[in-house]
């Protein structure tokens, strides 16, 4: 089948606008993912936030759709991305957790991706950002060229971040290359053990421009105390305040490189994930500290890199998602004052948890989707998940794959066409799983280890079966677990068989 073809099937039995049919050829769309870090629910005006304004996140809302109910899978990092580009749920790889920046890549060579799907449709390939699925063996040296890595995981062209913000290797990896990496100052990683005569945030705190409230002990970069340990490539090291708009540029690079032929990209905003280190543009403009200063610095790389689309002529045929890999956090174990300032702005809007929560805070996440040739603009209160973009986006292209994925077809919910989302969902916690079906919510019990009750009760561990219905009961705060027996049992088993399979 000719791709230009392949479009139209798909979309027959759609009402295509007249735009689009009046082109005998139209051209695949262009397809980006935009996923932020640690973005909540409530942390965007469009979802309802006054106290800060998101006019650039805003902008894809209004011209495209807003889902309410669009979810990734985890509430932290590794497992929802490795969702959203295998199309399967993270327990189906054990090593699918927050990974350290010197952990093997946990995608094999062999399995089905989003980018090697949309290589085979022809797309040119690209992931700039956060990356935090691994990279290397096991035993990477980082003054060789990583493999495997990104290039193996389906992206012609890659400029990212092996893990966090917060986790060494603190250096960009282009191509599978450190950046500015000099054979005469070679880097070395630990997640053991301090490089001897090196200052830890730990020892050194008189070193410090960010203090650590948690953890964050290890190497010092950029005045910065992060996790794990790191010597020598200080030519290489990042500048946290210039980092958003390297990303921004690069991916506004590949844009330019590619705007005649049929590109993706994955853009993995670094924001607001800790150390929050604003460009100096941004400092103090929020008024919430600097969470909230980092979230207006990732809304102008939005509207700059939306500008760039508009510049190119390629906003018309670009379907673009912008996401956030988990929900929100205040203190994620850095003194950076994003509890005292956040006033009245509520991270999750008017959802219960999240970052690390089994409550919806954790998983319902700001999803937004537009392309102005084919999908009308709207709000769509249907059940969406990440993991499905796979299925869905093969499908829009006119893909197959044999690997079986638990990523389903929900291409007509996407484009607006149906409100028949998703039926069931199994959502990941810290370590732990909750189900949602339909418009109820169901959590299992789970021993509190952390003998802190307002952690358990953030987390959504209790001694009890919790169930609520969310449509009714959007902030969880309602179990219905005694009232509605019936429905806590087959949504028990339902959640057995489910995470059998
Ligand atoms: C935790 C870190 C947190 C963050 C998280 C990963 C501490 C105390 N906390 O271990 O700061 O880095 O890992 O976040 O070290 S995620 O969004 O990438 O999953
Ligand atoms: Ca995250």
């Amino acid at each position: 089948m000719k791709r230009s073809s392949s479009i139209i099937s798909i979309l027959a039995g759609v009402t295509l606008p007249v735009s689009l049919l009046a082109q005998t050829q139209p051209k695949q769309p262009n397809i980006i993912i935009i996923v932020a870090d640690d973005l909540g629910y409530g942390d965007l005006s469009c979802y309802g936030a006054h106290r800060i304004h998101t006019p650039g996140m805003d902008r894809i809302a209004n011209e495209g759709i807003r889902f309410t109910q669009g979810y990734c899978t985890a509430a932290t990092s590794t497992p929802s991305r490795y969702s959203l580009l295998t199309g399967l749920y993270p327990w189906t790889n054990k090593d699918a957790k927050i990974l350290p920046g010197n952990a093997a890549l946990i995608i094999d060579n062999q399995q089905i991706t989003l980018p090697k799907i949309m290589k085979q449709a022809g797309y040119v390939t690209g992931s700039v950002g956060k990356w935090h699925l691994g990279l290397g063996d096991g035993a990477v040296d980082w003054n060789k060229t990583v493999y495997p890595g990104a290039k193996e995981v389906g992206y012609d062209y890659s400029f990212i971040q092996a893990a966090t913000n917060d986790r060494v290797p603190c250096i960009f990896i282009e191509n599978g290359k450190g950046v500015n990496l000099d054979s005469d100052d070679p880097l070395f990683v630990s997640y053991k053990e301090n490089f001897q005569g090196e200052p830890t945030g730990k020892d050194n705190p008189e070193m410090l421009r960010m203090h650590p409230s948690v953890g964050h002990g290890g190497s010092i970069v950029n005045g910065v105390p992060r996790i794990g340990f790191q010597k020598g490539g200080k030519a290489a090291q990042w500048k946290d305040e210039d980092m958003a708009e390297l990303f921004l540029e690069k991916a506004k690079d590949f844009l330019k490189d590619n705007k005649d032929t049929p590109f993706f990209l994955y853009y993995g905003l670094h924001q607001p994930h800790v150390p929050r280190v604003p460009n100096q543009k941004f400092v103090g403009k929020s008024g919430m500290g600097a969470r909230g200063d980092v979230i207006l610095e990732a809304d102008w790389c939005v509207s700059e890199f939306l500008k760039e689309l508009d510049r190119l002529g390629l906003t018309e045929n670009t379907l673009i998602i912008f996401t956030s890999d988990n929900g929100p956090v205040l203190d994620d174990g850095y003194q950076d004052q994003a509890v005292e300032l956040v006033g009245d702005h509520k991270v999750a809007g008017p959802l219960r948890g999240g970052k690390t929560s089994l409550y919806n805070g954790g998983t319902c996440i700001p999803f937004l989707l537009r392309w102005p040739a084919v999908v009308k603009p709207g709000v769509s209160n249907a059940l969406v998940c990440q993991m499905d973009l796979l299925a869905s986006l093969a499908s829009l292209v006119g893909q197959t794959y044999s690997d079986k994925v638990d990523s389903q077809n929900t291409l007509p919910v996407f484009l607006g066409r149906s409100s028949n989302g998703r039926k069931e969902l199994v959502l990941e916690g810290y370590f732990n799983y909750a189900l949602r079906d339909g418009d109820w919510v169901m959590i299992p019990p789970y021993p509190d280890f952390s003998n802190d009750p307002e952690d358990a009760s953030f987390c959504g561990r209790s001694n009890c079966y919790q169930l609520y219905n969310v449509e009714n009961d959007p902030g969880q705060q309602i179990n219905l677990a005694e009232k509605e027996p019936k429905q806590l049992h087959r949504m028990m088993m339902l959640f057995e068989k489910l995470k059998r399979e």
